[in-house]
């Protein structure tokens, strides 16, 4: 049977990722029909709308669907986070954001001294709720006492499922989580999930769980990343640290991710870190790694584990052995650094 696989390449440069995305899965020579979206910034000017009316129903009738990025300085960035992937996320209860954390063969870290055994982590983000909950609003517009205000929310149920995988993925792994809050100064939400991971703890007893405050764990990822293996995290902490973790393993364009609902049929949506990078884009030099990992992650959670781990084989090998994009220390474009790892698929 065909995987149905929803293609949104979004903006910028998720298109030229996703092309690269595509070929790879292509090369793996699975039977996939492919859906391609139209969905992003041109689809807004056209129509008013960054989706279409039948979004929901349409990504759900799909096995998985993969993005490359949304945000165009044509409009603004709330809108195209609050009409493309922020409801996506919500709408179909993609409660985990996984975000892997891997120093690549090949790829320079920026950190003195670290090598890969010192750069491997798992970042579990909470991906629904928290500090992007949308609640919220504005008054007395345009006046000098003008208000903004944002409200964090943060439910039993939601904290607790989050943790309760986070503490699975830690199992699974080294045995090690690290939960990251601001309960000193934030009293509330972060202290409801700092007692859901202490309950929750009792029934993990072979994981070493510990509570550390964002501020901290931000200046220890680059101190020392090798003390860090599953780390989780609210949504805003989640999407800050994924981005330092990123600059840690070589730069934004090499970061991938999985916004998954663990144990429910739902589609998974798979996406690089990186967002539409209008600086570099039409220019063809992106970096297709994050995205290509992207793959690698949906082809595993599709039940591909042959093909997953094929991808993840050639992604590896080309990373070693180049072509790399200059991001990464290389001259090839994204084209050639897809095409380099689609030959590899294919060859092996
Ligand atoms: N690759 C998807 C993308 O455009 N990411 C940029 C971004 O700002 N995402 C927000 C988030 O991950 O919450």
């Amino acid at each position: 049977m065909s995987l149905k696989i929803a293609l949104m390449p979004g903006d910028g440069v998720g298109t030229e990722v996703i092309a690269e995305a595509r070929k790879v899965v292509d090369a793996l020579g699975l039977d996939v029909e492919w859906t391609e979206l139209d969905w992003g910034a041109d689809r807004w000017h056209r129509t008013g709308s960054m989706v279409a009316d039948d979004w929901e129903e349409t990504l759900r009738s799909h096995d998985a669907c993969m993005l490359g990025a949304c945000g165009h300085p044509s409009v603004p960035d709330h809108i195209s986070l609050w009409e493309m992937i922020l409801p996506i996320r919500q709408r179909l209860d993609l409660w985990a954001n996984l975000r892997p954390v891997r120093l690549l063969p090949g790829v320079p870290t920026p950190l003195a001294g670290r090598s890969a055994k010192d750069i491997d982590m798992l970042f579990v983000r909470e991906n629904s709720e928290g500090e992007y909950s949308g609640i919220g609003g504005r008054a007395h517009r345009g006046h000098p006492g003008e208000v903004g205000i944002e409200t964090s929310v943060f439910t039993r149920a939601g904290v607790e499922r989050v943790v309760r995988y986070a503490f699975e993925q830690a199992s699974a792994r080294s045995g090690r989580l690290t939960s990251a809050t601001k309960s000193n100064a934030s009293r509330y939400g972060y202290v409801l999930w700092d007692e859901v991971v202490e309950e929750t703890s009792s029934e993990f007893p072979t994981v070493e769980v510990e509570r550390v405050l964002v501020d901290a764990l931000a200046a220890r990822m680059v101190r020392n990343p090798g003390s860090l293996d599953v780390v989780v995290a609210s949504n805003l902490f989640g999407d800050i640290l994924t981005d330092i973790a990123a600059a840690i393993q070589g730069g934004m364009g090499t970061a991938a991710s999985a916004n998954i609902a663990p144990g429910s049929d739902t589609p998974g949506l798979f996406e690089p870190v990186h967002g539409s990078a209008p600086d570099i884009m039409g220019q063809g030099i992106a970096n297709p790694v994050g995205a290509i990992w992207s793959t690698v992650l949906m082809l595993e959670h599709l039940g591909q584990p042959e093909a997953s781990a094929r991808l993840a084989a050639a992604l590896d090998e080309v990373c070693a052995q180049g072509p790399r994009t200059a991001d990464v220390g290389g001259d090839a474009g994204t084209v050639e650094v897809g095409d380099a790892i689609a030959a590899r698929v294919a060859a092996g």
